[in-house]
């Protein structure tokens, strides 16, 4: 099986647009440092998929499993005080008000359907409830020629790095990706991708990334980029018909985050996109539009995801720097409140730390059987 597997493609409901509210970037460096979480033995060189997801969720483990357990623990039998307090329990996991209600409604069929009176089935039903929830449209569509990722999000979310990368993966399988440098507001943000571009294709990283080389291309992920301040729209365009040019695969946008509103995010989106499809209109590409979201917001992101839909049909979300936070919890809410699939996920910050979005993994992890 390939790293990112395929299925059907769905298709994103359009969005009502709204105009009223400002798409604003995180507090930048008001954010604390989460501690890498510390594990019971300090992590072999490479750790497999399934075990360093497993790292970077134990604090999220600790908050959900943890809470959840508490109250199964506490009672014997199944009545309202129980229902009420594993409400809260995984309210305070991130779940968010809306979905931890949903939870808890879904629990109370299932208990009434088989009976149980006792709470040792609880863990068993969560872990079936979340993983039904979690799961439908979680692979990432490579089927066009080219397919087209365009990253957005706001700025500090993890696009850029996230881009770099996914461009290593689909390398590894054997894809030609051709990234577009269209988060041209600053100088710095075009190096930075261009950067992760020379690591993607395993050629060592200059202090000061230096744009597209002609090894990059023989080596399978190169760069497009035009200058600081350029038109992002200017910068796909030109990347989509490179891509077809040279019969590339994948084509990656990186996004600016700087947007003052949701008026003008939607007219550089829809600029990009427009700039895409005049390039590549007849060929049969597809374009995918991934939010990237930082785990360690919470709640934030779920509001953040809630915003950018309503500027632009969104696909997937990527759920970055899962490492580390214990509000992991909140994949869930995105995905039943907002109904946007969870596609990957960041579990660090480096070149192999990006995953595949697998329900089942992420909720084994988080609701084992045996209390973590
Ligand atoms: N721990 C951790 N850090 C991440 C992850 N993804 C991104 N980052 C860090 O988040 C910061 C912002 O990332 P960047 O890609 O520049 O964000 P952008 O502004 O959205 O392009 C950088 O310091 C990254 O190293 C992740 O999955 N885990
Ligand atoms: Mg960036």
């Amino acid at each position: 099986m390939g790293f990112f597997k395929r299925k059907p493609k769905e298709k994103t409901e359009e969005v009502a647009i709204t105009e009223a509210a400002e798409i604003t970037a995180p507090e930048e460096a008001a954010q604390p440092q989460e501690e890498i979480p510390e594990t019971e033995a300090p992590p072999p060189k490479k750790l497999g998929l399934f075990a360093k997801l497993k790292a970077g969720l134990q604090k999220t483990r600790d908050s959900l499993a943890g809470g959840v357990n508490r109250v199964v623990n506490s009672f014997t039998k199944i009545d309202e005080d129980f229902f009420e307090q594993l409400e809260e329990a995984l309210i305070l996991a991130d779940l968010g008000a809306a979905t931890a209600d949903e939870v808890c409604e879904q629990l109370r069929v299932k208990i009434k359907r088989t009976g149980a009176t006792e709470t040792s089935v609880i863990t068993g039903m969560l872990r079936e409830i979340i993983a039904e929830m979690l799961t439908g449209g979680n692979d990432l569509d490579l089927s066009g020629s080219p397919a087209v990722i365009m990253v957005i999000g706001v700025n500090g979310a993890g696009k850029t790095t996230t881009i770099g990368k996914l461009a290593a993966n689909l390398k590894a399988e054997g894809k030609k990706v051709i990234v577009a440098a269209a988060d041209t507001f600053r100088a710095a943000a075009i190096e930075q991708l261009a950067e992760w571009v020379a690591r993607a294709n395993g050629f060592a990283v200059p202090a000061q990334g230096d744009g597209s080389r002609p090894e990059f291309q023989a080596a399978g992920v190169d760069i497009v980029r035009h200058a600081e301040g350029a038109d992002p729209a200017a910068v796909a365009y030109d990347a989509c018909n490179a891509a077809r040019a040279r019969g590339a695969d994948v084509v990656i946008i990186d996004t600016a985050g700087r947007l003052h509103n949701k008026r003008h995010l939607m007219e550089e989106l829809k600029k990009i996109a427009r700039s895409v499809d005049k390039v590549l209109g007849e060929d049969t590409h597809t374009l995918e539009t991934l939010l990237v979201l930082d785990a360690t917001t919470g709640q934030n992101a779920v509001n953040q995801a809630r915003l950018f839909s309503e500027a632009t049909p969104i696909s997937g979300i990527v759920l970055t720097k899962l490492d580390g936070t214990a509000k992991g919890g909140i994949i869930v809410s995105i995905k039943n409140e907002l109904n946007i699939p969870v596609k990957l996920v960041g579990v660090g910050e480096k070149i192999d730390d990006l995953q595949a979005f697998v329900p089942e993994d992420y909720v084994n992890i988080l609701f084992p059987d045996e209390p973590a």
